[in-house]
């Protein structure tokens, strides 16, 4: 079969859709950090929209900043690739075209200092996942980090996030270029706030004055993403290519939901946004905190108490009447905690939750949402749980989602149904559970090692009711925890 191109488009059948401007005509505007599957189905085919509207200075130049998959799927099909977004009604077919080009930072990291220092690049945007902040258990940024040690000392090869937004803000500042705008697409509160503290934090120690410069020239706007995106499967590529008529090696599926919120401060300018369905606001924090708190949250308690019961897919997990209480449940301790005065509207948000959830074409394994967990629920769950336990608040649920993931991490490899998945925390975790130790040891030395609710009030009482949970799990299973605090 021939492979997907610009010079295939033709030959695709009339019902999917595809570029139509001309690709060959649009300028990189933005260069995108870590261009894998969640960018492509979310600001890619926001930035697609623009260009077919007549935008020609927004082009998106991908780079991965560790594996070569993304680029070696795409290259060779002109970086074309195709979005498959599905529902219980089907599945609609639509090829992106706003990726113009894709690099490998490990391979060349010159060239793409260089690319983050064209004059054409105004907007910098980021998806590389929680961990790729290298917070310490504190929160601050980890200097022992091998990768940061590194950038430190070789200015011209980085390989975080860091080294190359500080290389790159410092050369367009010799060369009296406009600053570009920093953009952070990943799940954390106040990501952009977040990213610019931590890049301050490496700026300072790189140089004297670096620091300051960056305050004062570069815009960090924060923005809340949403848009569920399971891992490609072999027979998504199959399906997709047989419906194409041509090869697609890495197409991409998703929801037909799909939202993005973001601050308002590009000063060097910025797409059109608001015409293509993104929100623009002053302050993003209050649909950060509802998104990361209610979707989230709830999506990392379906994967462990999920996995613990031997379901594959949230599908399957939300499907089960016992988890699905317990989600509502989850919600209601969570909602309390959300500002009343921001426009939002929780009980709506749930319901559309509650839909996406149910999805059946989604097939999302909770074996992927699972993945990271030490770095995903403080925001999720910890900071939650936290804030209703000093407020003498019942936390019940929340508490119980972090003694699922030490459950679920423990289960890892000794029991076939609790799934396959990693967390940069694991070689601390394998220490931990090497040894048979008490629910009580067990979670204070894991809360140790992922900085959980460190130095705050309210630890204490979080776990103790974490422990008290993970004794239920290990004593009488999942279930029996799951049905205790559901009051039957
Ligand atoms: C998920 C998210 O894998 C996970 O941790 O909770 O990727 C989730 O699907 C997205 O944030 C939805 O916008």
């Amino acid at each position: 079969m021939t492979v997907l191109s610009d010079a295939s488009l033709t030959a695709l059948p009339a019902n999917v859709a595809r570029p139509r401007y001309d690709r060959s005509t649009i300028a990189p505007g933005i260069v995108h950090l870590g261009v894998g599957a969640f960018h492509r189905a979310h600001q890619a085919t926001y930035i697609d929209d623009c260009l077919a509207a007549g935008e020609t200075g927004w082009g998106i130049v991908g780079a991965s900043l560790r594996s070569t998959d993304t680029r070696d799927a795409l290259a060779p099909q002109d970086c074309l690739y195709t979005l498959a977004v599905r529902s219980g009604q089907g599945e609609d077919l639509r090829v992106v075209g706003s990726i113009l080009s894709l690099l490998v930072a490990p391979e060349d990291p010159a060239r793409l200092i260089d690319t983050l220092c064209l004059p054409s690049v105004r907007i910098i945007t980021l998806t590389v996942t929680e961990k790729a902040y290298l917070r310490n258990a504190a929160g601050g940024l980890d200097f022992s980090h091998p990768d940061v040690v590194w950038d430190l000392a070789n200015h011209d090869q980085p390989k975080t996030v860091y080294g190359f937004l500080v290389e790159a803000i410092l050369r367009r500042q010799a060369t009296g270029m406009t600053p570009f705008t920093v953009l952070s697409c990943d799940n954390l509160p106040a990501n952009g706030e977040t990213l610019r503290r931590l890049l301050l934090e490496f700026a300072k120690v790189r140089g004297a004055g670096f620091a300051s410069h960056i305050d004062k020239s570069v815009a960090f706007p924060s923005s809340m993403v949403d848009r569920i995106v399971p891992a490609t499967t072999d027979p998504d590529r199959a399906r997709v290519s047989a419906t194409l008529g041509v090869t697609d090696a890495w197409p991409v599926r998703t929801e037909p939901f799909s939202q993005w919120v973001i601050e308002d401060r590009f000063p060097a300018g910025r797409p059109a946004w608001e015409r293509f369905g993104v929100t623009m606001v002053k302050d993003v924090r209050p649909f950060e905190d509802m998104k990361l708190r209610l979707l989230n949250g709830s999506h990392s308690a379906i994967a462990y108490l999920g996995l613990l019961s031997g379901h594959e897919t949230v599908a399957d997990a939300f499907g089960d009447p016992a988890i699905r209480r317990f989600v509502q449940g989850l919600w209601t301790e969570a909602i309390p905690t959300l500002p009343d005065d921001a426009g939002l509207d929780p009980q709506t948000y749930t319901d559309r939750l509650t839909a996406r959830y149910d999805n059946p074409a989604l097939q999302h394994r909770n074996a992927q949402i699972a993945n990271d967990g030490s770095q995903k629920l403080p925001q999720r769950i910890v900071a939650t749980a936290i804030e209703r336990l000093r407020r003498n608040a019942p936390a019940s649920h929340l508490t119980l989602v972090i003694a699922a993931w030490i459950a679920a991490c423990e289960a890892r490899g000794r029991t076939p149904d609790a799934g396959q998945f990693s967390d940069p925390l694991d070689a601390g975790l394998a220490t931990i559970f090497a040894d048979s130790q008490s629910a009580t040891t067990t979670v204070t030395q894991v809360f140790d090692l992922a900085g959980f609710a460190s130095h705050q009030a309210g630890r204490t009482e979080l776990q103790s009711a974490v422990i008290a949970h993970l004794e239920t799990i290990r004593a009488a299973g999942i279930g029996a925890a799951i049905a205790t605090v559901s009051g039957e």
